[in-house]
């Protein structure tokens, strides 16, 4: 595969090789991509600065707050050498009762069910991630005396998509997500700050050309310019982290989504060949893909908790499960009077 690092082969330890070695790790480790950067500023351009000025990321003040070390890997782990960026690929076809939405769209289906985000259909990836990063980790801590390394999975204050694009795992995408021709973008990045010196990868070329299909697919205009997505006016960020009344102005536009939005990556046409996880902890849990929303609204917090405990709508909470479904059904009403 042409630019875009995949795990490659080789048990050797020093200069390239030990890249290498790191990468035929993280393959052992069933990562389905890895790729390497020197570590550094990661955002000469200034891009979260001014994105965080915009106000972009709505009441996510922890993006802010941490915005100095997301700025510099070496305020997180002093020395740091290399960034290791790993991706592991989560789709699975659409069980049977979400196979009549069209998740292209923000209509609600017609059998009245949520629809939720493919990432979040199994268990959560944080969990399923985390042990074999950290098993990374401590091999990479082994190629070189002394060497400390800090695993990070979405949570950590790392600005992951721009290592995944300096480490040649993918581009970013006018959706503003990462990128692969092998896997479109249906996988999840973790990252490994390293004092370990890797042989870096080169950023891999993008592929988006004149298409501009999620910019135009996206309900509510969120994608406001090309790769740079305003988190106010994101389905994704209304149903999971906003935890607040969603305005109205978002909320109509919603549909069925009650739990993240795919719309901006259902529409790619690099999703469209993706070769299904292999991974059996993403295997689509009963009734997550599309929970019935009456059940949901009504549900009370013990019947939520132990239904959706270890998933990834936990993140939500039940309170915004709740809330989102109750937009949702008001959706469903009015695209369909009388039900
Ligand atoms: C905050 C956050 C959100 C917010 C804000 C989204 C956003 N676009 O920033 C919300 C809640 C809306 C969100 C939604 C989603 N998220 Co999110 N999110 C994050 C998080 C925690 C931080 C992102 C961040 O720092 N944003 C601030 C902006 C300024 O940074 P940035 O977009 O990464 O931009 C940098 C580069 O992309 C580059 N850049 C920016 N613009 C441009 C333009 C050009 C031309 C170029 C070349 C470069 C470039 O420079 C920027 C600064 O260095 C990351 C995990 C992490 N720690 O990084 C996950 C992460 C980005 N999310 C992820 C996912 C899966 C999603 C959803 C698909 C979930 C869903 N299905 O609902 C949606 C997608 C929505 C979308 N189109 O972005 C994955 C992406 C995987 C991938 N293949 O890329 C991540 C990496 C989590 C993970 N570990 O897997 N997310
Ligand atoms: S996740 Fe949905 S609302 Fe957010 S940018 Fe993509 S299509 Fe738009
Ligand atoms: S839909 Fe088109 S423009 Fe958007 S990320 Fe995919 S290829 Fe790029």
């Amino acid at each position: 595969m042409a630019n875009e690092s995949t795990c490659a082969n080789s048990s050797a330890v020093t200069g390239v090789t030990r890249a290498a070695a790191v990468k035929e790790h993280a393959r052992l480790q069933g990562f389905d991509a890895c790729g390497v950067a020197a570590a550094g500023p990661a955002d000469p351009g200034g891009k979260l600065r001014e994105w965080l000025e915009r106000g972009y990321h709505a009441d996510m003040d922890w993006l802010a707050r941490t915005s100095a070390i997301r700025l510099d890997v070496r305020e997180k782990l002093p020395g740091a050498a290399s960034v290791v960026v790993v991706a592991r690929n989560y789709y699975k076809p659409a069980p049977p009762e979400a196979q009549g939405q069209d998740r292209t769209v923000p209509l609600p289906s017609s059998e009245a069910t949520g629809a939720v985000a493919r990432y979040a259909w199994g268990r959560d990836y944080h969990r399923v991630m985390a042990k074999p990063l950290k098993r990374l980790a401590a091999y990479i801590d082994t190629l070189e005396p002394g060497a400390q390394s800090y695993a990070s999975i979405d949570s950590g204050p790392v600005l992951e998509r721009t290592w995944a694009e300096r480490a040649g795992v993918g581009w970013v995408g006018k959706n503003s997500l990462i990128l692969r021709r092998d896997m479109g973008s249906w996988f999840c990045l973790g990252a490994i700050i390293t004092t370990a010196r890797l042989e870096p990868d080169h950023p891999t070329p993008g592929y988006c050309g004149s298409c501009r299909l999620c910019i135009d697919a996206c309900p509510t205009g969120a994608i406001v310019e090309e790769s740079v997505v305003d988190a106010r006016r994101c389905i994704s960020y209304h149903t999971i982290e906003n935890r607040e009344n969603i305005p109205q102005s978002v909320g109509s536009r919603m549909g069925g989504w009650v739990f993240g939005c795919d719309i901006c990556q259902e529409v790619c046409p690099w999703n469209r060949k993706t070769p299904v996880s292999d991974e059996p902890d993403f295997e689509p849990r009963p009734g997550q893909a599309a929970p019935d929303l009456k059940e949901l609204a009504q549900s009370d917090e013990d019947a939520f908790r132990a239904r959706f405990s270890g998933s990834p709508l936990m993140r939500a909470k039940h309170a915004g499960m709740v809330r989102n479904a109750r937009i949702a059904i008001q959706n469903v009403e009015q695209a369909e009077p009388g039900r």
